[in-house]
């Protein structure tokens, strides 16, 4: 199905899997309408896009998916751009700390629950009354291949994780019968600002998540939503997991020697 023209939002647009999908999305000529909380950051990826696509085709919102009355003025806004919305990509999220239970924080867990589970929630109720029944639409759920299986360190990424995929399953028997599709897209090891933000801003930390293997990109994780959401109206891509060739499960990585 072209996706020329359609209103695609994405959550998590600032960097990421979610300023891949916004250049993505455009260069399929779709009409952006991005939110994030790091405006700067946003205004550079809407303009990007709207540069790849060689139309200004990007709009963009404050957007902070923790918060209820963030959400619904972030959906008043779209409702001054446009009466609906053809696609959803339910982005936001990622994870904090790395630390087993025993030792974890907090902050950090609140946090987890707030983007990825909560906010996936939130984002999806404000949206609903947008998105067109029997017309194609699609919501995409960015989960993880830590909603498939556990690691230590994991237990809240890997818990909110295994609720999206939960809250995407009921999703989909809420929506039977409009039309609306819904699945989730589930990564594994893709090399974006992810596990800096897991570590807290400590890149060597980070870059030793990814040495001697060769990760996914925003790119490949990018490419896969737009397949999903181009399917004709009468297919859902239910599930996806997209790994890195090198990554034959969580814990077993082929790693180049250096
Ligand atoms: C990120 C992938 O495997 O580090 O969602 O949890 S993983």
């Amino acid at each position: 199905m072209s996706l020329t023209g359609k209103w695609v939002v994405i959550t998590g647009a600032s960097s990421g899997f979610g300023a891949a999908a916004a250049a993505a999305f455009a260069r399929a000529g779709c009409h952006l309408l991005l939110g994030a909380r790091r405006t700067d950051r946003l205004a550079e990826v809407a303009a990007a896009a709207a540069l790849a696509a060689g139309a200004p085709a990007a709009h963009w919102h404050p957007l902070n998916v923790a918060s209820t009355p963030s959400v619904e003025a972030f959906a008043a806004w779209i409702r001054t751009l446009s009466p609906r919305v053809d696609v959803l990509i339910n982005n936001a999220g990622g994870a904090h700390g790395l630390e087993p239970v025993a030792t974890g924080r907090d902050e950090d867990w609140e946090a987890m629950v707030q983007s990825n589970f909560l906010g996936l929630l939130r984002v999806t109720r404000a949206m609903l009354p947008l998105l067109p029944h029997h017309a194609g639409a699609s919501i995409v759920n960015v989960g993880s291949i830590a909603g498939h299986t556990a690691y230590e360190g994991g237990a809240a990424y890997c818990g909110v994780k295994a609720g999206e995929r939960l809250v995407t399953q009921a999703l989909r028997l809420e929506l039977n019968g409009t039309g609306i599709r819904v699945g989730t897209l589930d990564p594994g090891m893709a090399e974006t600002e992810f596990s800096l933000v897991r570590f807290k801003g400590d890149a060597d930390r980070a870059a030793k998540v990814y040495a001697g293997a060769v990760p996914l990109t925003g790119e490949d994780v990018a490419a896969a939503m737009v397949w999903m959401a181009a399917q004709p109206p009468h297919v859902c891509v239910d599930e996806i997991i997209l790994k890195p060739t090198d990554q034959a499960a969580f814990h077993k990585v082929y790693r180049r020697p250096a």
